[in-house]
């Protein structure tokens, strides 16, 4: 395929279109394409014969974890702990469910280079999360190649906290620290959204966007892309479950990072170390096929201090050498 813009995933492309006929994709594909191309998400059955004996298995075993009694239906289920990240490093069936071929397959095939799990999060109740995108948590560069995979994990009434997107707000600005004219390496945040929230709420207005709730059926997940606006809703009632997996992906090849915590303009980034959940392998950061070492950065930055002394040099006593 001949792709002039290899440094946007596929779905994201200007050239989405031209890209599309002459890539082999099978209906199912083509509508799950379309659907990231102009709105930011897409909702698919999960593939996978296993996942209801999974689901019951993540239930039983998860479940102590977050200190909530399950077996009272009226209890206050939204106390405790409403989340367990990575428990794909102790549960066979969570790590099953991000590793899924199938899934990584079609992940790979929309965005153009190879998808890798590197995240889960397991919720019993409703996050009620603002609106965010969670490119402020992990993007990479090129920037877009992120996503996350929202699995419901039993049938999600509308009073337990539906997850909610904004349709098309994938297309917005991105927003990173240089944005909202915000210094943010080595800075301090109790959430790495605090800052972003005043300028999401004023693109939310400019753009009299309205959100739409996710009320999937057990067995259906929904892929939103880097920068789509998503939350968790408010929860009407406590007593109530929303269990589901979200699982984040990146893609091979690319720099990943943490942008709440980076100035991307003078070079500081808040690099990640990752794994690949698919394999258990170190994911090194990369940059067109080559490693980049945070060393490198730094050395980047002597460089540049090393220039401007030699800039002065020039401008002082005429001097020149390379
Ligand atoms: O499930 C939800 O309510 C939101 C989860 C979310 O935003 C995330 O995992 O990135
Ligand atoms: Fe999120």
């Amino acid at each position: 395929m001949n792709n002039i813009f290899p440094g946007l995933p596929l779905i994201e492309s200007p050239m989405f279109p031209a890209l599309k006929a002459e890539w082999e994709l099978t209906e199912e594909e083509e509508r799950i394409a379309d659907d990231l191309h102009e709105k930011g998400y897409a909702v698919f059955n999960f593939p996978d014969t296993e996942l209801d004996s999974r689901i019951n298995r993540i239930q039983q075993h998860l479940g102590p974890h977050y200190g909530i009694d399950f077996d009272n239906p009226a209890s206050d289920k939204t106390v405790g702990e409403r989340r367990v990240q990575d428990a794909w490093q102790f549960d066979e069936d969570v790590r099953a469910i991000a590793a899924n071929e199938a899934v990584i397959d079609l992940l790979s095939k929309l965005y153009g280079r190879k998808a890798f799990p590197f995240q889960t999060l397991n919720f019993p109740v409703g996050t009620q999360q603002d609106a965010h995108s969670d490119s402020v948590h992990f993007s990479s560069l090129p920037e877009r190649f992120m996503c996350g995979v929202w699995l419901a994990m039993e049938d999600i009434d509308p009073n337990a906290g539906p997850l909610f997107y904004y349709p098309g707000s994938h297309r917005w600005p991105i927003m990173t620290n240089a944005l909202i004219g915000r210094r943010g390496y080595g800075s301090d945040l109790n959430s790495a959204q605090d800052p972003y929230g005043p300028a999401w709420r004023a693109l939310c207005e400019v753009h009299g966007a309205e959100r739409e709730l996710f009320l999937p059926s057990k067995g259906q997940a929904l892929i939103w892309s880097a920068n789509l606006l998503h939350g968790g809703s408010c929860q009407h009632d406590p007593a109530l479950t929303r269990w589901s997996q979200v699982t984040h992906y990146y893609f091979e090849d690319c720099i990943y990072y943490t942008p709440a915590f980076s100035d991307e303009a003078i070079g500081q980034l808040d690099l990640r170390n990752l794994l690949s959940i698919s394999n258990g392998e170190r994911q090194p950061n990369k940059y067109l096929g080559e490693d980049v070492h945070p060393s490198k950065i730094v050395k980047s930055e002597r460089k540049s201090t090393f220039r401007k002394i030699k800039r002065k040099l020039i401008k002082s006593i005429g001097i020149y050498f390379d």
